[in-house]
Parts: C-alpha cells; structure tokens; sequence
C-alpha cells in the first residue's frame, strides 16, 4: 500500500479535528463561546456606555487606594488594585475595538465575584473598607446590564446575606457591624433604584430620538424622491420642447412672447433674442387676424382653441400654420404652430383631383353635359323639392331623327360630332340655375325643368327644336327635313307622392313616341 506523504497526513489531521472537537463541559464552553445574543437585553452601545461609566467609577475609588498602598501598605495590595485597573482599562480597549465583547464582560463578573470573596475573608479593617466602595460601580455596572446584571448582583446580594446572616459564624464576618452592612444593602438597592430608573428614562428618550431620526429620514428620503422626480419632470418637458416637431411660443398676458423653442425659430427663421420681446400679433397676417381676431382673451378664459394662421417669415413670406392654444398657469399662455402649408398644397391638389373626378363621374364624355347618372340624382333631388314646395316639375326628352341613318350616310365619327353641337344647342336654350341638360342614352337627351308649368315647357322644346334644325347639320337621308332635327316630349306632373318620379319620364316618353308617330321634328 502506497504510503501517505506529509501534507496529506496534515489535512487528514485538521479534517479528523473538524469531525470530533475537542468537548469541553458545557459550564466552561460557555464561558468562552461567543454567543451573539447572551447580552442582548441591552445594544452593545449602551453596555459600552455601562462599561466606560463603571470603568470610571472604578478608576476614581480604587486607583487612589491602590497609589495610597503603594506608598503607605502593602505591596501585594497595591499592585493587585492598580493591576486590576490596567485590566479594566484594558478590556475597554478591547470593548471599544469590538473584539471578545463576551468574554470581556465575563471575566469581570468572574474576577469581580472573586474579589469580593477575597474581600470577606479579609475582614473588616479599614483596608476593606474602602474596597467596599469598589461594589458600587459594580452594581451599577451590571444593572444596566438588566437580566444578566440583576442575576449576578443577586449573586452578591446572596452572599452578603448568607456571609452576615448565615449560620456559618465566620470570624470575617464578624468585624463588621450590622448597621454597616444594613447600610451597604440599602445603599445597594437605592443605586440599584437610581440606575434602573435612569436607564428606562435613556431607552425612553433613546426611542423618541430614534422615531425623530426615523421621521426625518422619512422626510428626507421623501425629498429626494419629489426632487428627483421633478429633474425626471424637467427633464422630459426639456425634451418635449426641444424635440417637439410643433414650433411653440409662451407668450404673457398682452401676448408678448417670453419663451420659444428652436422649432419655430427655423420655421420663421429669427433669431431667439430677434423673436422675444415681440407681439406674436405682429407675425400673423392681417387678413387673418380680421377673420378670426387673436385669441388671447379666450384663451384666458379657460378655452383650447385651434385656428389656421399665416405667420410672416423673417424672409417676408408666409407659413401657413395650425395654431393651437392653452392657458397655462402663472397668466401664461403656450401656443403650437405646426407648419401646414405643404399639407394644404396637398389637401387643395386633393379636392382639385376629387372635383375633376367629382366632374368625370357626373359629365357625359363626349357631349360634355351632364351624364344619366347626374341626371337621376338631380330628378330625384327636384322632384322631392317641388314635392315639399307643392310646384310642378317639368321634363323633356328629346330624340334625333334618322339618327341611323345619319351614320350610316356619314360615318359615326361626324355621327359624334352631330351629337356633340346638338347638347351644346339644347344646352344653350335653358338660363336658370336648377335646369338641367343631360344625355340620356344614345341620340336621346333630357332635360329638367323645375317650377315650370306645361306652357312654360313647351315654349322651351319648341325653341330647342328650332334651335337644332338652325344649326343646319345636313342630312341628306332624313324624309322629314334636309338638315338634321329632333323630336321632343314634353310632360310636367306636380309631385304628388315622393318615389313616383317614373310616372314623369314615363309621360315624356310617351309624349317622345308621339312626336315620332305624328311626323318627327316636333314637339307633343
Ligand atoms: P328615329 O329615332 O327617328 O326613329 O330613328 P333613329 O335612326 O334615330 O332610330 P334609333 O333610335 O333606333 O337609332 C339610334 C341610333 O343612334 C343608333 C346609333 O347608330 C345611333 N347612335 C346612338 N348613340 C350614338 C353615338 O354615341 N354616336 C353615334 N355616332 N351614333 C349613335
Ligand atoms: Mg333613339
Ligand atoms: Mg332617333
């Protein structure tokens, strides 16, 4: 079997010495562990404060005492005392650096109990006495120390009493008077008394001053949170006006401006300080300013508003822009300007497209008046509005003559043109606003005549057809005229329902079919 070398043997060692610690009775481990928590009836801040109180206590009674020996008793005396105190002091070092806080305190209740023996047994000369003395700091040493402390000065107490009082009838003892040890008791209870009381009115102001700091931390951490979140305020509101796409003014209460950002500084390409100072009246145009006045006063009362507004540039040309407004607090009022004009370039190049659409959908394509499609909007329309003002609606459908036979002789291309100076004619005949042109289908054409009566109708096809036929369109094939002619049927009906507009073309086409019947280029 390979043998193992040093270093293992060593770790087996300190691994063997982990596994089984050495044991020790639980009396004495305890003495020297290091239990955080044996002395917690108090903070280690007040025990500080305990031990540096009593270590004082013990300086001011006992050193003298001990320098008293040195010089005039004995030796050994002296130099236990002022060895005493060097311990002491000592352990406050140690205390004060936080080290072996347990094992400090300890130690003096052990040496304390000791010399307190050592103290009976010395028996009572004036020596002892004096060291009597050394008990009070001790007491009060450990009854700040609440639980631990009250045990360990009962331990005394006991002993005292069992020292005096016992049945051991100890010659030590018997030095010292009753009334002395009467007198070390009271005194014991009375600074027992004195310190427990102080020590709950420290803990009393202690926990008062605690809630203080705590409210005040409180407040102040409360502080640094609205501070902070007013920078995060400032901060974004920074960004909204510096990166905002709308160029904006504040303006005060007689509309002077106070504040812009850089947006409208390059939509109007002033200068900041150029800018500030002036009325933002003088940068609208007049023309607007008397359609719509400035808004101030409204904006002071409370409203939003939203106008269009021409703004001069420093150039001398003007923005159209989209003003809009609020009030805001301290008599302020901000106003945005978005830049519109290419909007509107666009938006008028829309309605410019929409009317031509608007137009194409409504206008016959070759003759150029109004198409089938407008022309049952409008008969609708009339017909409900001569239906609502209880007047009557005329109409008349017209029909070119040996149309077919036009084309055939001519060629449909001259056939067009025909079609084309007939509507211009027809169209040339009617005057007032409501009338209405319109090709109905092929070679036939209608017309709308509101609030017309049969006479006023008939004069009108009458002067249509005569108008046609002066136009002097030849036509070679047509048995009724050597030019080209229309025949036209007239009808008017006072609208009695409100969908029964059918009943009137129904009535001109008859009146069409007759005109036909009768010899063509007339009018029945
Ligand atoms: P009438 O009405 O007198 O009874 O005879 P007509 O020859 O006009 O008869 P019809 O109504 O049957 O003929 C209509 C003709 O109109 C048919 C077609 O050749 C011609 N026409 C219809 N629309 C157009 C058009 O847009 N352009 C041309 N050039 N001709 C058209
Ligand atoms: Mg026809
Ligand atoms: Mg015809």
């Amino acid at each position: 079997m390979k043998s193992m070398n040093k270093t293992e043997k060593r770790i087996n060692f300190v691994e063997y010495q982990k596994r089984t610690p050495i044991k020790l009775p639980p009396f004495i481990s305890n003495i020297f562990a290091e239990k955080p928590g044996r002395f917690k009836q108090t903070d280690g801040e007040t025990r500080f404060f305990q031990y540096t109180v009593f270590l004082m206590a013990a300086l001011i009674t006992t050193f003298p005492f001990g320098l008293y020996h040195l010089i005039y008793g004995s030796v050994g005396i002296s130099i236990s005392i002022v060895g005493l105190c060097l311990f002491l002091s000592f352990g406050w070092i140690l205390l004060y650096h936080g080290l072996f806080e347990n094992l400090v305190y300890r130690i003096n209740s052990i040496i304390f109990l000791s010399f307190l023996v050592y103290l009976m047994i010395l028996g009572a000369d004036q020596n002892s006495m004096m060291l009597w003395m050394y008990l009070f700091p001790l007491a009060v040493f450990y009854l700040f120390g609440r639980k631990e402390g009250m045990i360990w000065t009962l331990l005394m107490v006991g002993f005292i009493v069992v020292f005096f009082f016992g049945p051991f009838d100890m010659d030590a003892a018997k030095g010292y008077s009753s009334f002395f040890v009467l007198r070390f008791l009271i005194v014991l209870i009375i600074i027992s008394a004195v310190t427990c009381s102080f020590e709950r009115f420290r803990s009393i102001y202690k926990n008062d001053l605690e809630e203080k700091n705590l409210k005040l931390l409180e407040q102040i951490h409360e502080r640094e949170n609205a501070e902070r979140s007013l920078t995060d305020r400032e901060l974004r509101y920074e960004a909204i006006y510096l990166g905002a796409i709308e160029g904006i003014l504040l303006v005060d209460n007689y509309g002077d401006i106070i504040e812009c950002n850089p947006q409208i500084l390059s939509m109007l390409g002033y200068a900041e300080e150029d800018l500030i100072g002036k009325n933002v009246s003088s940068l609208v145009h007049d023309d607007d300013l008397k359609i719509v006045p400035s808004q101030l006063d409204q904006l002071h009362s409370g409203k939003t508003i939203q106008v269009e507004r021409r703004l001069q540039t420093v150039s001398g040309i003007y923005l159209l822009c989209e003003e809009s407004g609020k009030r805001l607090k301290n008599n302020l009022v901000i106003l945005l300007y978005r830049d519109i004009t290419e909007r509107k370039i666009a938006e008028m190049a829309l309605e410019r497209a929409n009317q031509a659409l608007d137009k194409l959908a409504h206008i016959d394509g070759l003759t150029h008046v109004a198409n089938r499609r407008r022309f049952d909007k409008v008969l609708e329309a009339e017909w409900v509005r001569m239906y609502g003002e209880k007047k009557c609606l005329g109409l008349i459908l017209a029909d070119v003559d040996f149309f077919k036979q036009f084309n055939d002789l001519y060629g449909h291309q001259i056939g067009d043109d025909c079609l084309v100076s007939i509507a211009t004619a027809l169209n040339s005949v009617i005057h007032r606003p409501g009338d209405l042109v319109a090709r109905y289908g092929g070679e036939e054409f209608v017309m709308v005549l509101p609030d017309t009566n049969l006479d006023g109708c008939l004069r009108i096809a009458k002067i249509m057809n005569e108008k046609v036929e002066s136009l002097k369109i030849e036509h070679a094939n047509s048995s009724v005229s050597p030019f080209v002619t229309i025949s036209l049927g007239v009808a008017v009906l006072s609208p009695d329902k409100k969908d029964n507009r059918a009943d009137l073309i129904g009535l001109a086409d008859k009146a069409l079919y007759r005109a036909k019947e009768e010899g063509r280029n007339r009018v029945c």
